[in-house]
């Protein structure tokens, strides 16, 4: 229970000694130990961590400490089934922690929830797929279910996902994605025509300044530091942009190399670090454009430029409306919104306007804001500007989260899917698939709320703890007429069942997944639009478990019936089958299985980089969006009293999303603990807190609903004054979930306006000011 400064560098032997407590406290450590051996190698293993890619550098030894933990959390021999389900109420069960779930280990056989009893007891498998049949069947409309999918599905499963859902008759395709990437994906499919990165692993060895935006790769993408730490070594500038200070931001040591172990030494991950305020990215780098226009001015009126004019003229159109909003833009309200000094901005410039090959990666810290969208717009102008797309080490590279995330939208996970794609999978299938577009989360969510919505399927994923104003949500699911959750482990969605409900154990990434056929593998597409196979090591024959693959072709029977044109249970026996199909469909993935011999799979592809933009107009679009008037939604200024400060929800280094490990945060010093707020001392100061004092937090928003966070502990730490951080799925409550970015839907979890008090017992005296 204690916050100390951490001291050494992200990576080293803090790194090493967290992996070995995690193996030994998953109980299966010869086991585990075999698998990391073999993570993310050649012909091997995807970890389940992050959609970070990998060379393919066939016998080499990589994992890092946080993909570990992800493969020995789910590797456990623990098992959840029967008799835990008999001991425990799920109201019992609802009470607890979410590391308490989770820790009780793998969902062991299929369960429905009884509400008499209030326990979850044994169902068989055929008995739980009619149900779940009968209950679709009885709806008024297929778009009064909901099909939600997790990023940790394969390509197989999730392909056979989406067709399953579109045979029955419906897009609602509520999906983690919307919650995380979805404003890149909207961005860059209007301004380069494809809504994914332009850059691959290798151009990170090329470029010569690597501009990071809301991000913090030490945690949650820790193969990124070897690569940025490469960088820096070889001279390249790496420069953060990040709402607080990240010890893994700053300096990395490699656990896999001896030699800076044993010295103890360690690499700058970083070579310059700027902290603007929450949502102010858009601004800064609004303000490194302004200045390189005038640059660019004065270098015309001296007969060269700064711009590429070439390739602005070639490939983009957009430059003069977006450069005469520039222009307009004030110094001084670019200054006031980024947080950043004018100085500091030129100096950010300096960097980029010196360095041949520029690539832009970003994360949550600029997806998850209103205006999200307007601030990717604003990241591409730059790169155009400059003509740093489609060249060997430069360009676009949004770093995705779920290892699979990208690929499920690939294979069709997605609620307005185009004509194009929809024609191609009737003339295949043999169907006249819905046009109707679907949910998102936001829409699916409220339809449930709204009793609009009467069935939630997920695919993996929490969506209870993921999404905003976790209480309301957890009421809609109990609301709902069936509920079933296909997963590896027990988690808060669960113990809010609806009023039928069905847990489906399902296997993991590690598990070895026998078919028919033989023991199958799976797909994945990395941030990088690599594809490659994977296939678990741990065996789990004669438990009760069943593939996604498997547990989809099991209800898509029930459902759709013995004479149904599509033949389920042989893509089952043989994913191969399912590959052919996702070939069939889908382009770019001619000669599936064969090519998934190669080393490191294969390549998807990128438009963009090649320089063919598919948009309207057949070139790349510079958009020219307004700042945002303010970060702080005016109504709430002007209804407060008490200074409004704007909080941010991010990961802890011991948790995977809504899976907590553990309650330690290494690299931000935190030990034991998840309630803490993290603010500016200088605020502290102000409010007379000190550090370690209970606080309660509380919205402020249009609705006047009452949301709030109790007794969360004060911790002082680098972040712009006026901003707030605290940990998701803790904080969850606080976002309305009619609080989202503009295009894009997603929740605005890096942007919430909040008052704060000293914690009072008495929460009864806590109403939001009207
Ligand atoms: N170990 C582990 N790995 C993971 C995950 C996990 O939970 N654990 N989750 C996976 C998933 S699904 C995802 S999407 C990714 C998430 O990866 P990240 O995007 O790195 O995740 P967050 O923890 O949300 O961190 C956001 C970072 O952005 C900063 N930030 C917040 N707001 C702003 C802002 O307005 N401007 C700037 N410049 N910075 C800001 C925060 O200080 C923080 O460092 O990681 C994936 N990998
Ligand atoms: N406040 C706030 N909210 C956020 C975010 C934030 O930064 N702040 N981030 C958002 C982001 S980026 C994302 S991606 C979402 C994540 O939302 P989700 O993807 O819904 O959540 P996860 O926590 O990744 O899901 C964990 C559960 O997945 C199940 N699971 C694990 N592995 C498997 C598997 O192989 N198969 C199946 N079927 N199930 C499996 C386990 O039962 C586990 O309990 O949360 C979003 N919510
Ligand atoms: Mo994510």
């Amino acid at each position: 229970m204690s916050h100390k400064e951490y001291q050494g560098p992200a990576g080293g032997w803090g790194a090493l000694k967290a992996t070995t407590t995690h193996l030994l406290k998953s109980q299966n450590v010869a086991k585990n130990i075999s698998n990391l051996l073999r993570t993310n190698q050649d012909h091997g293993f995807d970890c389940p961590g992050c959609a970070w890619g990998e060379k393919g550098v066939p016998g080499r030894f990589r994992f890092c400490e946080n993909g570990a933990k992800a493969v020995n959390w789910e590797a456990t021999t623990r098992r959840v089934g029967e008799e835990f389900f008999a001991q425990y109420p799920v109201s019992w069960l609802n009470q607890q922690t979410d590391y308490f779930l989770e820790f009780q280990g793998r969902l062991a056989e299929p369960v429905r929830y009884n509400s008499v009893t209030d326990h979850y007891e044994p169902i068989s498998w055929d008995d739980a797929f009619k149900l779940i049949a009968t209950k679709l069947k009885e709806l008024d409309s297929p778009n009064q279910a909901e099909f939600y999918t997790s990023g940790r599905a394969s390509n197989e499963a999730a392909f056979l996902y989406q067709l399953l859902a579109r045979c029955y008759g419906t897009n609602n395709f509520p999906d983690c994605s919307n919650m995380c990437h979805e404003a890149t994906s909207v961005a860059l499919a209007k301004t380069i025509g494809i809504g994914k990165g332009t850059v691959r692993i290798e151009d990170f060895e090329q470029a010569d300044a690597i501009f990071l935006f809301g991000q913090n790769p030490g945690t949650n993408h820790p193969r990124m530091l070897e690569t940025l730490s490469h960088a820096t070594k070889r001279g390249a500038r790496v420069v953060a942009f990040n709402n607080l200070k990240e010890r893994g931001l700053e300096r990395f040591a490699n656990p896999q190399h001896p030699v800076e172990l044993l010295t103890y030494s360690s690499t700058p991950t970083t070579s310059d670090y700027f902290t603007p305020k929450l949502g102010g990215d858009m601004a800064a780098v609004r303000g490194m454009v302004k200045l390189f226009n005038e640059r660019h001015k004065k270098a015309v009126a001296q007969g060269s430029s700064l711009f590429d004019l070439e390739f602005i003229a070639q490939q983009t159109q957009g430059m003069d409306a977006y450069l005469a909003l520039v222009e307009q833009t004030s110094w001084e309200q670019i200054t006031e919104q980024s947080g950043l000094s004018y100085e500091q901005i030129v100096r950010a410039a300096n960097i980029y306007q010196n360095a041949e090959r520029v690539i832009v990666t970003w994360a949550m810290g600029v997806t998850q804001h209103k205006h999200s969208v307007a601030t990717i717009h604003e990241l591409v102008n730059l790169q155009l500007l400059f003509g740093q797309i489609g060249k060997p080490g430069a360009g676009l590279c949004p770093v995705r989260g779920h290892s699979n995330v990208q690929g499920d939208r690939t294979v069709g996970i997605n609620e307005s899917p185009a004509e194009s794609f929809l024609a191609r999978f009737d003339e295949v299938f043999d169907i006249s698939a819905p046009r109707e577009h679907g949910h998102n989360v936001v829409q699916a969510m409220q339809a449930l709320c709204n009793a609009q919505s009467k069935v939630f399927i997920g695919l993996g994923g929490n969506i209870v703890a993921a999404v905003p104003d976790t209480q309301r949500v957890a009421d809609a699911m109990r609301g709902a007429e069936l509920t079933v959750n296909i997963a590896t482990k027990l988690n808060r969605s669960h113990v809010n069942p609806g009023k039928e409900s069905i847990i489906l154990p399902c296997l993991g990434r590690t598990d070895i997944d026998m078919q028919v056929a033989g023991p199958q593998k799976v797909t994945v597409e990395d941030s990088f639009s690599m594809v490659h196979a994977s296939s678990g090591r741990v065996d789990v024959s004669g438990e009760q478990m069943r593939s996604e693959p498997a547990i989809i072709a099991g209800i898509a029977k029930a459902l759709l019936g013995a004479t149904h044109p599509v033949d389920w249970q042989a893509l089952v026996d043989n994913y191969d089958r399912i590959r052919d199909l996702i070939e069939a469909v889908i382009p770019g993935f001619e000669n599936f299985n064969g090519r998934l011999d190669q080393p490191g799979g294969f390549y998807l592809g990128n438009s963009a980089s090649d320089l063919n933009w598919k948009t309207a107009s057949g070139k790349a679009l510079m958009c020219a969006d307004p700042l945002p008037e303010a970060i702080t939604p005016v109504t709430a200024i002007e209804r407060s009293k008490a200074p409004v400060f704007i909080m941010q929800t991010l990961r802890s280094h011991d948790q995977y999303n809504t899976t907590v490990y553990g309650y330690d945060d290494r690299y931000r010093g935190i030990f034991g603990e998840r309630k803490i707020v993290f603010m500016n001392p200088q605020d502290m100061d102000k409010l007379n807190l000190t550090e370690g004092d209970l606080i309660d937090v509380q919205t402020l928003w249009t609705d006047n609903q009452k949301r709030q966070i109790t007794g969360f502990k004060v911790i002082p730490y680098q972040i712009p004054q006026g901003n707030l951080a605290a940990y998701f799925p803790e904080a969850n409550a606080l976002i309305p979930l009619s609080s989202y970015g503009d295009e894009s839907f997603t929740p605005t979890s890096k942007s919430i306006a909040v008052l704060v008090r000293l914690h009072q017992q008495d929460t009864q005296e806590l109403l939001v000011k009207s």
